[in-house]
Formats: C-alpha cells, structure tokens, sequence
C-alpha cells in the first residue's frame, strides 16, 4: 500500500493532516511551499489539475478535494479503527457535517473572506456582500452550535466528521472570526483539540 499526501502548513491541508494522524496512517509527506507556486508544475498538475493542496496519492490514484478525501479515508481505513461510521444513517450524518462544512458553510466563510481578507485586493472588496456572507457564516455557525447542545461530538462518539469540521472551524478562527457566542461549539473545539492527534497535526505546522 502507498500514500502519499502533498501538504502544506496553515492551509486546507490542515484537515487531511488531522485525519491522517487521528487513522495513524504510516504515508509520505510532500510539503509544498504554495508562495514558490509549487502546485502549478506540470507533474502536480498532472496529479491535480486544480492546482490545489491537499492532495492524496493512493496506490497510485490521485484524490482531491479534502471533504472527498476525508470521505474516502474513512471508508477505506476509518470504519476497522473506530473512527467512521460504516454504511447506514450514522454514517449518512458523518458524511452530512463534512460536506456541510466544506459547502455551506464555506461558501459563505469564502465569501466573507474573499470581501473582508487582505489576501484579496481592497479594490475587489464589496462592504455590502460583506455584510450578506458574514450574517450567512454565522448563521451556519448557530446550525453548529444548536446540533452541539447535549453532546461532546457531532455523532455522539468522536469521529473523522468532527476532526474535519473542527478544522474548518479553527480555519475561521485563524481569520479572526467572532466565535464568543458559541458555547457548545466551543467547548466541542477544546475537546477536538485536546487530542493528541490534533496536537501533532499543529506542532508540524507551527
Ligand atoms: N476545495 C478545496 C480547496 C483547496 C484550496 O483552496 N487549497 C489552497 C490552500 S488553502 C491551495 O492549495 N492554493 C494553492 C494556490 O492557489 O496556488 C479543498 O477543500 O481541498
């Protein structure tokens, strides 16, 4: 068997980094430094047309997209290590939170971003689309903080679902975004993190 993760510190990456060290899978790391434009040579792009970081190399099979990837790890090698639900409706709402995170709520964090962030030019950002994104952003949040009530995880029991989600989160907070208000969602947060997994993940990054 061979995997291999092409990667990068502080970026989506992060969630695969995350999974990858909670499943304890033995892989080669590639960092790609994305300053250098280390995913636009014609070999990544061979591997992943988008240009993008994470990456996964699966006996050969290139995967990307990190929701995709997390996905595809945790049926593959999640389920024997307690991590992934297998097939059935636990596993439908793993499979729920993850692309949620990637899809709803990212697409109004993008957004927010994209109209707010310094790594955008100001003269692209609008004050009015600002404002839209960032009501949507929080509104998802609520979603996260209301299904969190009762409960240390998004299943119930820790799984990949919540080390995915948790990393999306921890992007936002990265970006300074207002998390005061969400109590459940926070208290999920430090439970996350609390995992030596998580740690390892954000030691290699820092
Ligand atoms: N939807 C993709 C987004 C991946 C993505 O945007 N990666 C960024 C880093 S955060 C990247 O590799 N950017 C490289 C570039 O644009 O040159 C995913 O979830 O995997």
């Amino acid at each position: 068997m061979s995997l291999t993760f092409y990667y990068s510190p502080m970026s989506t990456a992060m969630i695969t980094d995350v999974v990858l060290e909670e499943l304890g899978m033995p892989c080669e790391r590639v960092t790609i430094d994305l300053k250098k434009g280390q995913t636009r040579t014609p070999e990544y792009l061979r591997l992943n047309p988008n240009g993008k970081v994470p990456l996964l190399v699966h006996d050969g099979t290139p995967i990307w997209e990190s929701a995709a990837i997390t996905l595809y790890l945790g049926e593959i090698f999640g389920v024997a290590k307690g991590l992934y639900p297998p097939p059935g409706t636990e596993r439908g709402t793993a499979m729920k939170w993850i692309v949620w995170a990637n899809v709803t709520l990212g697409e109004a964090a993008g957004r927010w971003m994209r109209n707010t962030s310094e790594y955008y030019p100001a003269e692209q950002h609008n004050a009015k689309a600002a404002e839209a994104a960032k009501v949507d952003m929080h509104g998802c949040l609520r979603i996260l903080d209301d299904a969190l009530a009762g409960k240390p995880f998004l299943l119930g029991d820790y799984t990949l679902a919540d080390a995915h989600v948790n990393s999306v989160i921890g992007w936002l907070r990265f970006m300074a975004v207002d998390f005061s208000t969400y109590k459940n969602l926070n208290a999920w947060s430090d439970r996350c993190a609390a995992r030596p997994a998580h740690g390892r993940a954000m030691a290699r990054a820092s």
